[in-house]
Protein backbone atom coordinates (compact mmCIF):
# COMPACT_ATOMS: atom_id res chain seq x y z
CA UNK A 1 0.00 0.00 0.00
CA UNK A 2 1.02 3.56 -0.70
CA UNK A 3 2.11 3.94 3.40
CA UNK A 4 4.89 1.16 3.05
CA UNK A 5 6.14 2.24 -0.27
CA UNK A 6 6.74 5.38 1.39
CA UNK A 7 8.33 4.16 4.24
CA UNK A 8 10.58 2.20 2.44
CA UNK A 9 11.93 4.59 -0.12
CA UNK A 10 13.12 6.81 2.75
CA UNK A 11 14.94 3.77 4.18
CA UNK A 12 16.60 3.01 1.03
CA UNK A 13 18.02 6.57 0.45
CA UNK A 14 19.35 6.63 3.94
CA UNK A 15 21.15 3.64 3.69
CA UNK A 16 22.77 4.27 0.39
CA UNK A 17 24.36 7.34 0.87
CA UNK A 18 25.39 7.95 3.86
CA UNK A 19 26.54 11.30 4.83
CA UNK A 20 24.96 12.93 1.20
CA UNK A 21 22.92 15.45 2.93
CA UNK A 22 25.86 16.89 4.40
CA UNK A 23 28.39 17.53 1.55
CA UNK A 24 28.13 21.52 0.81
CA UNK A 25 26.72 22.82 -2.76
CA UNK A 26 27.03 25.99 -4.11
CA UNK A 27 23.29 27.22 -3.89
CA UNK A 28 21.61 27.36 -7.34
CA UNK A 29 21.26 30.31 -9.30
CA UNK A 30 18.07 31.91 -8.65
CA UNK A 31 17.21 35.52 -9.75
CA UNK A 32 15.07 38.25 -8.08
CA UNK A 33 13.72 40.92 -9.62
CA UNK A 34 13.41 44.31 -7.81
CA UNK A 35 11.21 47.31 -9.32
CA UNK A 36 12.23 49.99 -7.04
CA UNK A 37 9.73 52.77 -6.54
CA UNK A 38 8.00 53.49 -10.08
CA UNK A 39 5.69 56.21 -8.63
CA UNK A 40 3.49 58.99 -9.85
CA UNK A 41 5.84 61.43 -8.06
CA UNK A 42 9.30 59.82 -8.69
CA UNK A 43 7.93 60.13 -12.53
CA UNK A 44 5.83 63.22 -12.81
CA UNK A 45 4.93 64.54 -9.79
CA UNK A 46 6.59 66.40 -7.05
CA UNK A 47 9.76 64.59 -7.18
CA UNK A 48 10.49 64.04 -10.64
CA UNK A 49 13.27 62.23 -11.99
CA UNK A 50 14.63 63.44 -15.17
CA UNK A 51 13.47 61.26 -17.84
CA UNK A 52 11.81 58.84 -15.32
CA UNK A 53 9.17 58.10 -18.10
CA UNK A 54 11.38 56.73 -20.33
CA UNK A 55 12.14 53.70 -18.06
CA UNK A 56 8.47 52.12 -18.19
CA UNK A 57 8.77 49.96 -21.08
CA UNK A 58 12.40 48.70 -20.24
CA UNK A 59 11.28 48.23 -16.65
CA UNK A 60 7.81 46.24 -18.15
CA UNK A 61 10.66 44.33 -20.61
CA UNK A 62 12.04 43.08 -17.48
CA UNK A 63 8.68 42.22 -15.59
CA UNK A 64 7.89 39.63 -18.21
CA UNK A 65 11.35 37.68 -17.93
CA UNK A 66 11.61 34.43 -15.41
CA UNK A 67 12.61 35.64 -12.53
CA UNK A 68 11.88 33.23 -9.34
CA UNK A 69 10.34 36.38 -7.67
CA UNK A 70 8.98 39.75 -8.69
CA UNK A 71 9.40 42.34 -5.97
CA UNK A 72 8.21 46.12 -6.02
CA UNK A 73 8.43 48.83 -3.49
CA UNK A 74 7.23 51.95 -2.71
CA UNK A 75 7.89 55.30 -0.82
CA UNK A 76 4.88 55.67 1.22
CA UNK A 77 5.44 58.51 3.69
CA UNK A 78 2.85 59.65 6.23
CA UNK A 79 2.17 63.47 5.58
CA UNK A 80 4.88 65.20 7.92
CA UNK A 81 7.53 62.78 7.54
CA UNK A 82 10.93 63.21 8.54
CA UNK A 83 12.52 63.66 5.28
CA UNK A 84 9.77 67.15 3.57
CA UNK A 85 11.10 69.78 3.88
CA UNK A 86 7.75 71.23 4.95
CA UNK A 87 7.67 69.08 8.12
CA UNK A 88 10.91 71.53 9.52
CA UNK A 89 9.53 74.87 8.54
CA UNK A 90 7.90 76.46 12.06
CA UNK A 91 6.11 79.24 12.12
CA UNK A 92 7.33 81.58 14.65
CA UNK A 93 6.92 81.21 17.90
CA UNK A 94 5.55 77.55 18.02
CA UNK A 95 6.21 75.14 19.91
CA UNK A 96 8.78 72.20 19.03
CA UNK A 97 8.97 68.98 19.68
CA UNK A 98 11.98 67.85 21.90
CA UNK A 99 12.68 63.72 21.00
CA UNK A 100 13.19 61.34 24.18
CA UNK A 101 16.86 60.33 24.43
CA UNK A 102 15.36 56.99 24.70
CA UNK A 103 12.95 56.96 21.98
CA UNK A 104 13.86 54.33 19.67
CA UNK A 105 13.11 56.88 16.67
CA UNK A 106 15.13 59.37 17.84
CA UNK A 107 16.34 62.01 15.42
CA UNK A 108 19.10 63.85 17.50
CA UNK A 109 22.35 64.20 15.53
CA UNK A 110 21.32 62.12 12.62
CA UNK A 111 21.98 63.69 9.04
CA UNK A 112 18.52 63.85 7.05
CA UNK A 113 18.19 65.03 3.80
CA UNK A 114 15.28 67.50 3.04
CA UNK A 115 12.75 66.61 -0.05
CA UNK A 116 9.48 68.37 -1.39
CA UNK A 117 6.57 66.81 -0.09
CA UNK A 118 6.04 63.43 -2.62
CA UNK A 119 4.82 59.72 -2.14
CA UNK A 120 2.50 60.43 0.37
CA UNK A 121 0.37 56.86 1.29
CA UNK A 122 -2.69 56.23 -0.11
CA UNK A 123 -2.45 59.55 -2.65
CA UNK A 124 -2.08 59.34 -6.26
CA UNK A 125 1.58 60.62 -5.80
CA UNK A 126 2.42 57.37 -4.40
CA UNK A 127 0.15 54.70 -7.31
CA UNK A 128 2.55 53.17 -9.43
CA UNK A 129 3.10 54.88 -12.77
CA UNK A 130 0.20 54.19 -15.18
CA UNK A 131 0.99 51.60 -17.71
CA UNK A 132 3.55 49.75 -15.27
CA UNK A 133 2.96 45.96 -15.44
CA UNK A 134 2.17 45.57 -11.77
CA UNK A 135 -0.03 42.13 -11.69
CA UNK A 136 3.16 40.73 -12.54
CA UNK A 137 4.33 41.62 -8.82
CA UNK A 138 4.85 38.97 -6.01
CA UNK A 139 5.22 41.14 -3.07
CA UNK A 140 5.21 44.98 -2.50
CA UNK A 141 7.25 46.47 0.15
CA UNK A 142 6.69 49.77 1.69
CA UNK A 143 9.30 52.38 3.03
CA UNK A 144 9.62 55.34 4.79
CA UNK A 145 6.20 54.62 6.51
CA UNK A 146 7.11 55.83 9.81
CA UNK A 147 7.10 59.85 10.46
CA UNK A 148 10.11 59.74 12.34
CA UNK A 149 12.04 57.05 9.95
CA UNK A 150 14.12 57.49 6.51
CA UNK A 151 14.32 55.04 4.68
CA UNK A 152 16.32 54.61 0.63
CA UNK A 153 17.27 51.32 1.07
CA UNK A 154 14.58 48.52 0.41
CA UNK A 155 16.25 46.61 3.10
CA UNK A 156 16.53 48.99 6.11
CA UNK A 157 16.39 52.57 6.79
CA UNK A 158 19.24 54.71 6.94
CA UNK A 159 20.29 54.54 10.45
CA UNK A 160 19.78 50.77 10.31
CA UNK A 161 18.13 50.19 13.07
CA UNK A 162 15.22 48.27 11.35
CA UNK A 163 14.79 45.67 8.72
CA UNK A 164 12.02 45.52 6.41
CA UNK A 165 10.46 42.05 5.01
CA UNK A 166 12.94 42.10 2.11
CA UNK A 167 15.48 39.88 3.35
CA UNK A 168 12.28 36.81 4.55
CA UNK A 169 11.09 37.04 1.00
CA UNK A 170 14.28 36.49 -0.84
CA UNK A 171 15.39 33.57 2.03
CA UNK A 172 12.42 31.56 1.53
CA UNK A 173 12.71 31.54 -2.63
CA UNK A 174 16.59 30.86 -2.01
CA UNK A 175 17.66 33.78 -3.81
CA UNK A 176 21.11 33.94 -4.72
CA UNK A 177 21.20 37.17 -7.51
CA UNK A 178 19.32 40.16 -7.32
CA UNK A 179 18.75 42.45 -9.96
CA UNK A 180 17.63 46.19 -9.45
CA UNK A 181 15.87 48.61 -12.23
CA UNK A 182 13.55 51.65 -11.25
CA UNK A 183 14.22 55.20 -9.43
CA UNK A 184 16.14 56.85 -8.32
CA UNK A 185 19.78 55.16 -9.38
CA UNK A 186 21.56 57.87 -7.11
CA UNK A 187 19.47 56.92 -3.91
CA UNK A 188 16.46 53.93 -3.38
CA UNK A 189 18.20 51.97 -6.29
CA UNK A 190 21.57 52.72 -4.68
CA UNK A 191 21.11 52.01 -1.06
CA UNK A 192 19.29 49.14 -1.96
CA UNK A 193 22.04 47.40 -4.18
CA UNK A 194 24.36 48.48 -1.76
CA UNK A 195 22.92 46.65 1.01
CA UNK A 196 22.39 43.96 -1.18
CA UNK A 197 25.60 43.25 -1.34
CA UNK A 198 26.22 43.62 2.66
CA UNK A 199 23.36 41.32 2.96
CA UNK A 200 25.02 38.53 1.00
CA UNK A 201 23.67 38.39 -2.44
CA UNK A 202 24.79 38.82 -6.31
CA UNK A 203 23.61 42.48 -6.02
CA UNK A 204 23.30 43.73 -9.96
CA UNK A 205 21.66 47.23 -11.38
CA UNK A 206 20.24 46.88 -14.20
CA UNK A 207 21.30 50.45 -16.15
CA UNK A 208 19.14 51.11 -18.71
CA UNK A 209 16.59 50.31 -16.67
CA UNK A 210 17.75 53.34 -14.03
CA UNK A 211 17.40 57.24 -13.76
CA UNK A 212 18.88 58.93 -11.39
CA UNK A 213 17.74 62.73 -10.06
CA UNK A 214 21.33 64.05 -10.24
CA UNK A 215 24.01 62.26 -13.05
CA UNK A 216 23.16 58.12 -13.59
CA UNK A 217 27.26 57.57 -14.29
CA UNK A 218 28.11 58.87 -11.08
CA UNK A 219 26.04 56.62 -8.92
CA UNK A 220 26.91 53.68 -11.17
CA UNK A 221 30.54 53.81 -10.42
CA UNK A 222 30.19 53.81 -6.67
CA UNK A 223 28.08 51.30 -6.88
CA UNK A 224 30.22 49.26 -9.07
CA UNK A 225 33.40 50.44 -7.26
CA UNK A 226 31.48 49.07 -3.83
CA UNK A 227 30.91 45.45 -5.34
CA UNK A 228 27.49 45.88 -7.53
CA UNK A 229 27.62 44.70 -10.65
CA UNK A 230 26.38 46.60 -13.72
CA UNK A 231 24.77 44.85 -16.49
CA UNK A 232 22.25 46.00 -19.43
CA UNK A 233 18.70 44.95 -20.36
CA UNK A 234 19.83 43.15 -23.27
CA UNK A 235 22.82 40.97 -20.99
CA UNK A 236 20.67 40.51 -18.68
CA UNK A 237 17.77 38.60 -21.27
CA UNK A 238 20.64 36.53 -22.45
CA UNK A 239 20.99 35.12 -18.79
CA UNK A 240 17.74 34.20 -18.00
C1 LIG B 1 13.78 58.58 -3.05
C2 LIG B 1 14.34 60.66 -2.32
C3 LIG B 1 13.39 60.59 -1.32
C4 LIG B 1 14.00 57.48 -4.05
C5 LIG B 1 12.84 58.48 -2.06
O1 LIG B 1 13.09 56.66 -4.28
O2 LIG B 1 15.10 57.42 -4.64
N1 LIG B 1 14.53 59.66 -3.16
N2 LIG B 1 12.64 59.49 -1.21
ZN1 LIG C 1 10.93 59.49 0.09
Amino acid sequence: DLCSTSVSTTSSADISSPGSESTSTTPKYTPALIIIDMQNDFVYGTLAVPDAATIIEPVNSLIDLPFKVKVATRDFHPDSHISFAETHRKPLFSTTMIYHPEDPHEIMGMQQVLWPIHCVAYTGGADFVPGLKTTEFDAVVHKGTHPNIESYSAFRDIWHKAVSELPDILASHGITDVYFAGLAGDYCVKYTALDAVEFGYKSWVVTDAVKSISQDQLAFEEMKKKGVELITCEDLMARL
